[in-house]
């Protein structure tokens, strides 16, 4: 159990989920933050002054050492990462990862903190499992025999066997959830980085606030995905991180749609039916992917819950106040006129 004084160490904490994370463990009194990541923090997503807040490049092994002083938890959610229009055109950048995963853990195994967790993904199951939109729901053990995602895929499940070793060599003790596609306020809808549900809300908002009724589709829009809301990816992480489950267990919605659904909901929540234009050539990834939630009910009672329609509807209404003080600005920068 987390004491509110152990000091917790959340390395990526200027992203989405570690910004989230940072938010809930200060609203539950927690005294001792340390929030890392190399971003300058006026681009972190969140930062609350409360936090002892740190700009380290941790694929640095002399800045994983510094930041693990006095550590009892380790939150490491600090990745090159982002949809797959990143991952499929940074797969270099995405395995140059595992420098701060193996550093961490280095930093960890002399520091001695009591957990330490590693983000892993989804994009470790094996591509032979998920050819068919009426996918097979992700059992923990379809990873192997092994055919990960490309770059971001292997990182992840590279270093999970290095979070199991240094376990079994050094008595770490490592936690291992494997997160499919989390969503939420916070995050990145723009600029390259976003995934479906805010590049999806994004671009509903932009021919909403432009008059041009129109949207573009990566793929066909019959892949399947689920998406995970972020208040289901806390409560998950922080109950894996206090429990014995020692193995990678998933940590994902079991609500699978189209991304043609996905879209139908969107524009329920905007009020609004788009023409739709489907980018064929565009980054697609696997065919089908859904979590299998039977071992994480078994082991922890529990399972991620949160329907998609109250997640995108909260979603949609804080992109939309990102994008909207500045509609004037978007006709400008997207080249539309902007409907008043
Ligand atoms: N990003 C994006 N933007 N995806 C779109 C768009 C769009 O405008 N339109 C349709 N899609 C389709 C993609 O082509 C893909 O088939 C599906 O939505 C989901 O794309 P995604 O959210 O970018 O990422 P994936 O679920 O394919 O993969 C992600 O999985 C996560 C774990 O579940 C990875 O990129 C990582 O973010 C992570 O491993």
């Amino acid at each position: 159990m987390t004491t509110k004084t152990q000091a917790i160490l959340i390395a990526g904490a200027g992203g989405f989920i570690g910004g989230h994370l940072v938010k809930h463990f200060l609203s539950e009194g927690h005294s001792a933050i340390r929030a890392v990541d190399i971003k300058p923090i006026d681009e972190w997503y969140q930062a609350f002054p409360e936090a002892d807040n740190r700009v380290r490049d941790l694929t640095e092994r002399n800045a994983c050492y510094e930041v693990m002083e006095g550590i009892g938890q380790v939150y490491n959610l600090a990745a090159d990462m982002g949809g797959m229009g990143f991952i499929e055109a940074h797969k270099c950048d995405c395995m140059l990862s595992v420098l701060i995963n193996t550093h961490l853990l280095m930093a960890a195994r002399d520091c001695r903190p009591d957990r330490f967790m590693f983000s892993s993904s989804a994009c470790v199951y094996a591509a032979e499992k998920q050819v068919s939109p009426d996918v097979t729901a992700l059992r923990e053990e379809d990873a192997y025999p092994a055919m990960a995602e490309d770059g971001y895929g292997w990182e992840k499940l590279f270093s999970e066997r290095m979070c199991r070793h240094f376990m079994e060599d050094y008595g770490l003790e490592t936690r291992v959830p494997r997160f499919h596609n989390v969503y939420g306020p916070n995050g990145t809808f723009d600029g390259g980085r976003e995934k479906a549900p805010a590049a999806i809300c994004r671009k509903v908002i932009q021919a909403k606030l432009s008059g041009k009724h129109e949207i573009e589709i990566w793929g066909d829009g019959e892949q399947t995905r689920s998406f995970m809301y972020i208040d289901d990816c806390l409560k998950g992480s922080r109950m894996i991180m206090e429990s014995d489950v020692r193995e990678p267990l998933n940590l994902g919605s079991d609500e699978l749609v189209t991304i043609n659904r996905l879209v139908d909901i969107v524009e329920d929540i905007a009020g609004i039916k788009l023409k739709r234009k489907y980018k064929t050539d565009a980054p697609t990834g696997v065919r089908g992917r859904n979590s299998d939630n039977a071992r994480i009910k078994q082991l922890l009672g529990w399972a991620p819950s949160i329907s998609l329609e109250w997640g995108l509807e909260r979603t949609y209404r804080w992109i939309y106040d990102q994008m909207g003080p500045s509609r004037s600005m978007i006709g400008q920068s997207y080249g539309i006129e902007v409907a008043q």
